[in-house]
């Protein structure tokens, strides 16, 4: 069928460009691609050695046109799961990336490959959009105690029977679907989730907000596509730039919106823009995020060294002979972007496969 057909094309480009990246014979590239096209035509699909997997997860990092992290794609560390059959199976694989990712907040690049999906699309999924993130209660008013990007989840938790603490950072549980069944719901064991008191070293007071944030950044609903296949549920982690934090998740106004907060401790002039009353607790809001994860020896990296650490890729990808690919409006940083050279300058956005893309909401 037209379908086959497709899969075969897209099977054999990556069996083809992942036995050069590995150095493989000729011969053996032209066998395993025979051997392929052969099971697409018996059975409508065909599975990835570890091998191709590992090598397709880390292939899908680099092409992340919208990441500024792509310099360490080849330590990601490939968990293969495709063997877990049920929701709880995923459940205690998830558990155990989470050990092996946090490793006591030196942090280590991860990801755990559930089942593909089958022939019509349907694969597991994780509900959640980060296997770590805060409750958002919207309230009466409207208003949201907690983070309110979480709101709507936050509802279908509690319509499945959960209860938050009701503070700002309530961590969510998990909402896991196997292939084929039924969602299901999973308290987060607390020792799992490694969290940082945040502080400034300069205002006392803001550790009196008695802020924090997690160590890492779990994301969790994104389509891992290798070679024609679909990976749903490929929940991948590496550490935070500091700016994801400071400068959005705790900044932007409809998160947890801290700007005027931070200025009012800061004893800012807030009554003219023009102050830059904004501009300056801004920065001084990324310097306590960075400060705090330093402090409690969790690995983050600063925006200034992340966009070196880019420069580095660059340069390492020119030097293999590929070209790299980027979304410029994602990959500069929402603080003083102008001061990266990643700014002045000018990225192909062209969208390679392997890669990670979006896909629908609680299917
Ligand atoms: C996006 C940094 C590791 C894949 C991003 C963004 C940053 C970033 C700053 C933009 C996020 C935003 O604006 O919301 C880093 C750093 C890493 C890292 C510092 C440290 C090792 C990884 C890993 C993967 C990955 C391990 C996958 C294996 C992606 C993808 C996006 C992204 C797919 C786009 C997410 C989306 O569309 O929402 N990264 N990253 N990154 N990164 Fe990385
Ligand atoms: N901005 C989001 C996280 C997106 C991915 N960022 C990473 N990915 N650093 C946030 O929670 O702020 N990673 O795999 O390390």
């Amino acid at each position: 069928t037209a379908r086959h057909q497709e899969l075969a094309e897209e099977a054999v480009r990556f069996i083809e460009s992942c036995y050069r990246e590995l150095g493989r014979a000729e011969r053996q590239t032209a066998a395993r691609a025979a051997e392929v096209r052969a099971s697409i035509a018996r059975t409508g699909t065909y599975a990835h050695t570890s091998e191709e997997l590992a090598h397709g997860a880390k292939m899908a990092w680099r092409n992340s046109n919208r990441c500024i992290g792509r310099l360490f794609w080849e330590t990601l560390h490939v968990i293969d799961e495709r063997g877990v059959a049920d929701s709880d199976g995923m459940a205690e694989a998830i558990c155990r990336h989470m050990a092996y990712a946090t490793n006591e907040g030196r942090v280590r690049p991860a990801i755990t490959i559930f089942a593909p999906a089958d022939a019509d699309g349907a694969g597991p999924r994780i509900w959640n959009a980060q296997l770590v993130r805060y409750a958002g209660y919207e309230r009466e008013d409207g208003t949201v105690l907690g983070d309110p990007v979480s709101a709507a989840l936050t509802k279908r938790c509690e319509a499945m029977g959960w209860r938050g603490a009701g503070t700002a950072f309530d961590v969510l549980p998990l909402i896991l679907q196997a292939g084929g069944g039924a969602p299901k719901l999973y308290e987060m064991p607390r020792e799992l989730v490694l969290e940082v008191p945040l502080r400034h070293p300069d205002f006392p007071a803001f550790g009196e907000l008695g802020l924090k944030w997690y160590a890492v950044p779990f994301v969790s609903n994104m389509r891992l596509e290798i070679g024609g296949l679909s990976y749903t549920a490929a929940p991948f982690n590496g550490w935070y730039m500091g700016t994801e934090i400071g400068a959005r998740n705790l900044a932007d106004g409809f998160r947890y919106n801290l700007l005027p907060r931070m200025a009012e401790l800061m004893g800012l002039d807030t009554r003219s823009e023009a102050t830059l009353w904004r501009d300056k607790a801004l920065v001084e809001l990324n310097a306590a995020v960075l400060h705090s994860y330093k402090e409690r020896g969790v690995s983050i990296v600063d925006h200034h060294t992340a966009a070196k650490q880019f420069a580095r890729f660059e340069e390492q990808e020119a030097q293999k002979g590929r070209d790299v690919t980027g979304r410029w409006s994602w990959l500069i940083p929402p603080l003083s972007p102008a001061t990266t050279h990643v700014f002045h300058g000018r990225y192909d956005a062209t969208e390679r496969t392997p890669n990670y893309f979006a896909q629908d909401e609680w299917v």
